[in-house]
């Protein structure tokens, strides 16, 4: 094999500016090369589709128990016990994962859906009451708060630190940066919060919580790691679905042609939902760290070294996707790796399409046009693409 000198690039992802619009360095990425360096952090970066992919499905090469994030669990330790599904490989990670798949899955989900669709149709009239609202709070947020714990079986004192402990999770993943220190001082305090609510006791007969505690009782996992995968829900479960819904729902408000056509055919709301995770790529990036010496475009990334996967650059890579930023209807999205790919890929996926296509369907419904009403703003995380707050404006239909 010859050995190819690897473009290096000394770009921070986790800059303020860069999280504020990521598409020049994605783009920047994609064209400098299959693998590049990014001298900073002394790290290898993938962000074509092909090499994000291939990294993705192969769990072997590219291994998840050293950690997601920036920091090297071989030499660093975590901020937390780590997850033992997300930070975890095979065979380790199977017996969790096969439970919350379950737990999770389409047929799970099937008698979630008609109190779902009832609950978004009640909020969005709620909301419609007001002709100008912002769209972040009164839906991205509202809906997943009002459904998701309720699901879980979680007590309602305390929801408010779902959120802010999701976020700082999510921050946790890139660098020590501002946005890990300004979550600093409430990490205590979220994650006593957060651990105390895995416990049996807390979690309400009948949800998902509970569910996982019936799945120890059966022996498919241990009493001793069901907290932790009920803390993976409380993690992984409410900050995405946000951000995937205000993904979507800025897309409708600045493409018009769009909402028209999921009005005309509202059987396109599970599609329009993926294609917005596909274009705005809530989840932005993830790591892997190489098992021994490992070839990628032919370069090979040594054992033990960090590889940061630009999740929202392959999914706007112009080798894989025709006009890959046009938020398009027609097009199909399904292999998009908003979710990841492969083992570890978003065990909750059908949690958060249910969601989107209840909220998308009432508000097809009732919506003839949603356009902005002033600048929306950006939340910004160093894992996560978000909005802060959306002001918008709708047309009854
Ligand atoms: C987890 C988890 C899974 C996916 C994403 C995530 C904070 C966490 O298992 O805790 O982000």
């Amino acid at each position: 094999m010859t050995t190819v000198t690897v473009p290096s690039l000394d770009a921070d992802p986790f800059a303020a500016e860069v999280l504020r619009d990521p598409l020049p360095l994605q783009a920047a990425l994609r064209d400098a090369g299959p693998v590049v360096h990014l001298s900073r952090y002394g790290v290898y970066a993938l962000a074509r589709y092909e090499q994000v992919h291939a990294a993705l499905t192969d769990w072997q090469s590219f291994q998840s128990g050293a950690g997601v994030g920036l920091a090297n669990f071989r030499y660093e330790e975590p901020w937390r016990p780590p997850s033992l599904l997300l930070e975890a490989d095979p065979p380790r990670h199977d017996a969790p994962r096969a439970v919350l798949a379950g737990i999770l899955g389409p047929r799970a989900l099937r008698r979630l859906r008609d109190a779902w669709f009832a609950d978004a149709e009640e909020l969005v009239d709620r909301v419609l009451a007001q002709r100008s609202f912002d769209a972040v709070t009164a839906l991205a947020q509202a809906f997943p708060l009002r459904v998701f714990p309720d699901a879980v079986g979680l007590p309602k004192e305390g929801r408010e630190n779902l959120l802010p402990y999701g976020d700082h999770a999510f921050n946790a993943f890139g660098p020590h940066n501002d946005l890990v220190a300004k979550g600093a001082p409430r990490v205590g305090e979220l994650s006593g919060w957060v651990n105390a609510q895995c416990a049996r006791e807390r979690l309400s007969p009948g949800g998902f919580g509970a569910r996982i505690w019936e799945a120890a009782d059966r022996g498919d996992i241990t009493h001793e790691q069901a907290p932790l995968v009920v803390r993976s829900l409380l993690t992984a479960g409410v900050d995405t679905t946000v951000h995937g819904l205000g993904a979507v729902l800025y897309a409708f408000a600045t493409h018009p042609d769009q909402w028209d056509r999921l009005r005309a055919d509202p059987g396109l709301a599970r599609v329009a939902f993926d294609e917005a995770v596909r274009w705005e790529s809530p989840v932005q990036t993830f790591f892997r760290t190489a098992t021994g010496d490992t070839e990628i475009g032919g370069t090979v990334v040594p054992d033990g070294r960090k590889i940061l996967m630009f999740l929202g650059a392959a999914n706007r890579d112009p080798r894989r996707w025709a006009e890959p930023g046009a938020f398009d209807l027609g097009r199909d999205p399904s292999a998009h790796v908003g979710f990841g790919m492969g083992l570890h890929q978003c065990v909750g996926q059908h949690v958060a399409r249910l969601e989107a296509e209840a909220v998308l369907t009432a508000l097809a419904a009732r919506v003839e046009r949603i356009e902005l009403d002033g600048p929306p703003v950006r939340h910004l995380n160093n894992t996560l693409r978000a909005w802060e707050s959306m002001p918008v404006r709708v047309a009854s239909a």
